[in-house]
């Protein structure tokens, strides 16, 4: 028997096989968990229905976290399958792509700034603030996605660090509201991995190369190792741990002169 049997996760951001978001619901679905995913627009939701039947589910709901009116939907045809929530996995990110390009304050808007950081931050605590009815009392768990660029200063990640230092701020105040109601709120800061979101990071191979050539372990993180420890943070596995950000990228974020 899996570490999640009888759990229902809701896995937002799967765009593709090797979206970061896939490898947390295969690695979930192993684990026993019921899996619901979402699409964020009809280009990609042949796909994403085909990824959920992969997982044994035929639940794949329209989500793009811009529009509050798809977030209210969301969690109203999520209630119409299932009696209640056990975790939110939160995979998304966006920031115009001339904001990932170049020195931080040349590229740097208004626009570039606000839009980072309401699809990459806020649109946490929007789920967190729709699902909050679903998972009251169920021990659950929101889990989101974080990378290094928070806490350090990474070229071209340039506004993206900025969101996502938010958004793990967003992690500890979450923690705070939701866990007198049982619930748990943590990031798995990932390694850099080649998924489509990454493309858009202007010399991301670079990264991929100079990351494997440093790194204590060698080499670069799977989406399936991100998704075994996404299992582990959204099961009673971890019942102790909330407002906190694991570190899954071989090591890389413990050097200092690399
Ligand atoms: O190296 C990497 N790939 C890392 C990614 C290292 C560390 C962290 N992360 C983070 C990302 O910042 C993101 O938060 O992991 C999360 C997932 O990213 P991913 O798996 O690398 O990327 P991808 O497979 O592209 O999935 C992200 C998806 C979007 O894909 P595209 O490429 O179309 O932007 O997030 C979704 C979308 O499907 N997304 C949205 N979903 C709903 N509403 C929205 C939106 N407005 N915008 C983007």
């Amino acid at each position: 028997m899996g570490f999640l049997e009888g759990k229902k996760i809701l896995v937002t951001g799967v765009a593709s096989n090797r979206s970061i978001a896939w490898g947390c619901a295969e690695a979930m679905h192993k684990q026993g968990a019921e899996i619901a995913l979402t699409y964020q627009n009809e280009k990609l939701k042949s796909r994403v229905v085909e990824m959920a039947s992969k997982c044994g589910s035929d639940i794949a709901l329209p989500l793009d976290v811009g529009k509050d009116e798809d977030i209210e939907a969301l969690f109203a045809s999520l209630a119409k399958r299932w009696d209640g929530l056990d975790a939110i996995v939160h995979s998304i990110a966006f920031a115009p792509r001339e904001q990932l390009e170049g020195d931080y304050v040349d590229a740097v808007t208004r626009e570039g700034f606000a839009t980072a950081h309401e699809i990459s931050s806020y649109s946490f605590a929007a789920l967190a603030k729709a699902g909050r009815a679903m998972m009251e009392g169920r021990n659950g768990a929101l889990l989101t996605m974080s990378y290094l660029g928070a806490v350090r200063a990474v070229p071209h990640y340039n506004v993206m660090g900025v969101a996502k230092a938010s958004l793990e701020a967003n992690v500890r105040y979450l923690s705070a509201s939701l866990g007198p109601q049982g619930t748990r709120v943590n990031a798995i800061s990932a390694g850099p991995i080649r998924t489509l979101a990454a493309a858009g990071i202007s010399d991301f191979r670079d990264m991929l190369k100079k990351v494997e050539e440093r790194t204590p372990m060698r080499r670069n993180v799977t989406i399936e190792e991100v998704g075994n420890a996404a299992a582990f943070l959204c099961s009673d596995l971890s019942s102790g741990i909330t407002g906190d950000v694991l570190y899954v990228d071989t090591g890389y974020h413990i050097l200092g002169l690399g």
